[in-house]
């Protein structure tokens, strides 16, 4: 079995997901999908990424990438061609996508779980309420910011509507990833939104580009069990050289004991400092069913912390 698959540990209800699926796409890449649950427990995700339980989750061999920034750094590293950025645009690219995956998903998400709130299982709302909007959040409280969250996405979208103005892409002729960072947004708005087309038919340029986006598609994809990932990464030696940064404020050290988390929640994952950049930090780890994975997180937005 070849180690060096792009395997997709993701459900198709996933929209942060989307967005990956959609960068698969732009680069033409085939690539194993593995179908995880919606709700933990991950009993198959977990020997991989050492308790991390978001999605999606991308392995290659036995390199664990975490959470969509950092995949789709990797991705963009190892196929440059064609490239998310064209043109000018770089760096501050990323901050683009600190706003979309930040406020205007927080937004997004309030609108869309009140919408599903009729409809919706108990135990997803018991853990999703949580998982976005604190240990304090109640249903009651988010259906009280309802108006003003769809006021503002309705501006938010507004301004995504305007940069299309007599453009193909968000970038100009070529898709790239400010596109893939503003499709999974309106995606997922209109899976969930019963009135979705009333209220995205107020945003002219999107429209006909949400088609362009969608006729990209998601590349070649083709399932693969669980197992099957799982084995792989036991056959294979993670591909990540070790890396220092002197610079970064924490002071940690390669080889050293630490334990990385989300800032916005989440289980630590623990494991020896393999890799640090003010981009990406990984950690080597064991567990039986993979034996030795390199876990990959993006820099910010995790917390590392030196254990004894
Ligand atoms: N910052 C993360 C956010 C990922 C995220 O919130 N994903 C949602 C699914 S769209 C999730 O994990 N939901 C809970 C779950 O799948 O268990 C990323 O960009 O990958």
């Amino acid at each position: 079995m070849a180690n060096d698959h792009i395997i997709l540990h993701h459900y198709p209800q996933s929209p942060v997901t989307e967005k990956v699926r959609v960068v698969l796409g732009m680069k033409g890449l085939s690539w194993k999908s593995v179908e995880i649950p919606r709700l933990p427990p991950k009993p198959n995700l977990m020997p991989l990424t050492g308790g991390y339980r978001l999605t999606p989750v991308m392995q290659i061999g036995a390199d664990i990438y975490c959470d969509t920034k950092c995949i789709i750094a990797e991705l963009e590293r190892r196929f440059p061609v064609p490239t998310l950025f064209p043109g000018t645009a770089q760096g501050m690219v990323w901050g683009i996508g600190q706003w979309a995956d930040g406020p205007l998903f927080k937004d997004v998400v309030t609108v869309a779980l009140v919408e599903m709130s009729p409809n919706m299982p108990a135990e997803f709302l018991a853990d999703r309420g949580p998982l976005y909007f604190g240990p304090d959040f109640s249903l009651d409280q988010i259906k009280a910011n309802y108006t003003q969250c769809l006021a503002n996405v309705r501006t938010q979208f507004g301004w995504m509507d305007e940069q299309l103005a007599g453009r193909e892409f968000m970038l100009g002729d070529t898709p790239g990833l400010p596109d893939a960072l503003a499709y999974y947004l309106i995606w997922f708005l209109r899976d969930r939104m019963a009135d979705a087309d009333a209220f995205m038919s107020q945003f002219t340029n999107l429209l006909p580009w949400t088609n362009r986006i969608k006729n990209i598609g998601h590349g070649t994809q083709e399932d693969m069990s669980a197992q099957q990932a799982l084995d792989i990464a036991k056959e294979s030696t993670h591909q990540t050289p070790e890396q220092t940064d002197l610079l970064d404020p924490t002071g940690v050290q390669v080889g050293g004991k630490v334990s990385i988390e989300p800032i916005s929640g989440g289980p630590a994952v623990e494991g020896r400092l393999h890799y640090l950049s003010p981009n990406q930090v990984a950690i080597l780890r064991q567990a039986p069913q993979v034996g030795q994975v390199c876990v990959h997180f993006p820099r910010m937005g995790y917390r590392i912390l030196a254990q004894t």
